[in-house]
């Protein structure tokens, strides 16, 4: 009985590293303890087996059991249901954080957990969320792979996690296009980091262009930070019933202009929105409130006046004034 570092087969087929725990009975679950400090601070992934998606919003159902396995490499079914993806893929999102300098979602290492292999009605749900505590991913079917193969929506999925323990930015309208914007950034920074992409490779700023069983990234891809979209043109408003009032529908507006940013300075970008995310936004912000809070980051950070200039004009291109 005991912590167990192992390895297992991603949805893909990729043998990863990840960290188990032998159980009692023999068995191995997918419950990493290495950071664990006696209350907190562990990484466990849960099997939905099936159930609907809506008993998975707020807290977790008792009888929810973890992922286990008779083997100590994770393989076959327990790989099917996307579990070593979300298990490993949040260890990735946690190193990434730490790189930066935060601890964990909560920024003080608190536990990190994920169910795999929801339903919806009886159907695939073909959809993934941050419900306030842990991550909860679709488990794919016919058309789609599970959610939780796709580093970038682990990504995006956990940075909402950040979010909420930092400028806590309200999910509705502007703030919420840009706590959905954040999302996207820091999901594909990460998948980008992983993958080692070329920060100018234009199909870097596709979000979930590798869900889709069949069909080119470009199909498949749930948004597109590179879509060009500008405040004043490409606004969406809304009475605030669809979509919380444009969340996704308007995201790529400020996010278009932080992956730009990204695109001209590379990986040095990710500290400065984290600082601007950390520090600087709050939770009623408006798009250009957001653009201040990324400049003074960058000031604060000690960014010289050209780099500056980038993220202004960054800005000024998607029609985000001071
Ligand atoms: N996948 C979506 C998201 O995380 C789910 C939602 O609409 N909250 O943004
Ligand atoms: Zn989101």
């Amino acid at each position: 009985e005991g912590p167990l570092a192992t390895t297992g087969t991603t949805v893909r087929g990729a043998t990863v590293p990840i960290n188990a725990y032998r159980r009692a009975d023999g068995r191995y679950e997918l419950r990493d303890r290495t950071r664990w400090n006696g209350t907190a601070g562990e990484v466990v992934t849960y099997d939905a087996q099936k159930r609907d998606v809506s008993r998975f919003q707020g807290s977790l159902p008792a009888d929810t059991p973890i992922v286990a396995s008779d083997t100590p490499t994770f393989t076959g079914a327990t790989t099917e249901i996307g579990a070593v993806d979300a298990h490993w893929g949040a260890n990735q999102v946690y190193e990434y954080y730490r790189r930066l300098g935060r601890d964990g979602l909560d920024g003080k290492g608190g536990s990190m957990l994920s169910v795999v292999n929801v339903t919806s009605s009886g159907r695939p749900y073909i959809n993934a969320f941050w419900d306030g505590t842990k991550m909860v991913y679709g488990g794919g079917g016919d058309q789609y792979y599970s959610l939780a193969s796709a580093l970038d929506v682990v990504g995006h999925e956990m940075t909402h996690g950040v979010v909420e323990h930092t400028a806590n930015l309200v999910y509705f309208g502007q703030s919420g296009a840009m706590n959905e914007g954040i999302a996207d950034y820091f999901g594909n920074a990460i998948q980008s980091d992983a993958e080692g992409t070329d920060p100018a490779d234009p199909d870097a700023g596709l979000l979930g262009e590798t869900l889709c069983r069949t069909g080119t990234p470009r199909q498949c891809a749930l948004r597109d930070l590179n879509d060009g979209r500008v405040a004043a043109d490409d606004y969406v408003g809304s009475t605030g019933r669809i979509d919380s009032a444009g969340v996704h529908l308007n995201s790529t507006i400020f996010s278009g202009a932080l992956w730009d940013i990204r695109e001209k300075l590379g990986a040095r970008a990710d500290k400065v929105v984290l600082k601007a995310l950390s520090e600087y936004m709050t939770p009623l912000d408006d798009f250009s409130d957001g653009r201040r809070a990324v400049l003074a980051a960058a000031v604060r950070s000690r960014l010289g006046a050209r780099d500056l200039l980038t993220i202004a004009r960054a800005f000024d291109a998607h029609g985000i004034r001071n």
